[in-house]
């Protein structure tokens, strides 16, 4: 495995690529034209100017989160190809630049969603946090005004304003959208990115949906081992591969974390490692990387990695705000280097102890 940082960039992260660069054993940085929108064609001349500005650095990119797909091809509208013409020439324009893994998601709406994004924890940190009462009382129309006070200033990723600004619009889109239709979507669209990807050797690697399940009465496939394997299958290809976010399956606690693992050997690009604190099965916070401090054993996650040979980019997720940080929550670079730090110490010890 690679540990990695992702990086928002340069006008947008708080955290600079010199102080990644001095997080002990990180050496890529996962990031993204966060300026673009789901849809444009990323020109090569800006991941050019992107690859140049990481690597002047000392680190170099080790893949992209997100290319977001554009609503028109989670739908199925009949201007979709127009989009996937486009999303295939972004694709070419990374291969050519050597970027060879592209993370992505297909949510409709909204990308992940929490009720509390600074909940406060005995230690005085703060987390983001999941309420499935809160979720049941509120309308989605409330849900961005309710959480963007405690953004600090930061524009989250899905969440972006003009997009929340038309989320009625949005809803009434995905009105005639059942889960088969959008497995049906996701397969077409793979379909058609394919060969694109074959040709520069791009691994595909899709985010599963964030809670794994339905919300707001959204249809959510990306969320158990057998729609995974479904996804796989309906296009065999390597290259249509996963990411696996230990934070995001988590959330289900059906969800057996390292069987998953052990079941995705080949097809996993890329891993997001994070605990996650269930204070009831309806009620969880984000917490310290660290097993104790939360609900998984992270042993047993960075263990099936090491056996099913996992060479990809690896990341910690969202971290707690500590240390008077003020950063996007879950972004800050506290307590995401603590977490690369921890997870290289579990790395390096079943390394020593299994060879
Ligand atoms: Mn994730």
């Amino acid at each position: 495995m690679e540990m990695t940082l992702r990086w928002f960039g340069t006008g947008h992260d708080t955290v600079t690529l010199k102080q990644i660069r001095q997080i002990p054993g990180v050496t890529g940085v996962i990031t993204t034209l966060y300026d673009t929108e789901p849809g444009e064609v990323w020109s090569r001349e800006r991941i050019k100017a992107l690859k140049d500005e990481v690597e002047a650095s000392g680190l170099h990119i080790s893949g992209i989160e997100s290319v977001n797909i554009h609503d028109a091809i989670k739908v199925g509208t009949p201007d979709r190809d127009m989009y996937i013409d486009n999303y295939i020439e972004t694709l070419k324009n990374l291969g050519e630049e050597d970027i060879h893994l592209v993370c992505y998601n297909f949510m409709p709406v909204f990308d992940w969603t929490r009720t509390e994004l600074a909940r406060k924890r005995a230690d005085g940190s703060t987390v983001l946090a999941y309420s499935q009462k809160t979720i049941d009382s509120i309308d989605p129309a409330d849900m961005f005004s309710s959480i963007s006070k405690d953004a600090n200033g930061a524009v989250l990723p899905g969440w972006e304003p003009e997009r929340m600004a038309k989320i009625k619009e949005l809803f009434e889109m995905y009105k005639d959208v059942d889960e088969e239709k959008l497995f049906e979507n996701l397969k077409y669209f793979l379909e058609r990115i394919m060969p694109v990807c074959d040709k520069y050797d791009i691994n595909m690697a899709i985010h599963p949906d964030d809670p794994a399940w339905s919300v707001f009465g959204l249809p959510r496939i990306i969320i158990n081992l057998d729609n995974i394997m479904r996804m796989m299958k309906m296009v065999d290809n390597p290259h249509n591969g996963v990411t696996f976010c230990a934070g995001s399956y988590g959330t289900n606690r059906a969800n057996d974390l390292p069987t998953m693992i052990r079941a995705l050997k080949g097809r996993l690009h890329f891993a997001h490692v994070r605990n996650l604190k269930f204070n009831s099965d309806d009620d969880f916070e984000e917490a310290a990387h660290l097993s104790s401090d939360g609900s998984f054993d992270m042993y047993e996650i960075m263990k099936a990695l090491y056996e099913i040979g996992f060479e990809g980019p690896i990341r910690p997720d969202h971290g707690r705000m500590i240390w008077d940080e003020v950063a996007m929550p879950g972004y800050g670079l506290y307590d995401r280097a603590l977490g690369a730090t921890y997870l290289n110490g579990l790395w390096e010890a079943i390394v020593k102890s299994c060879s």
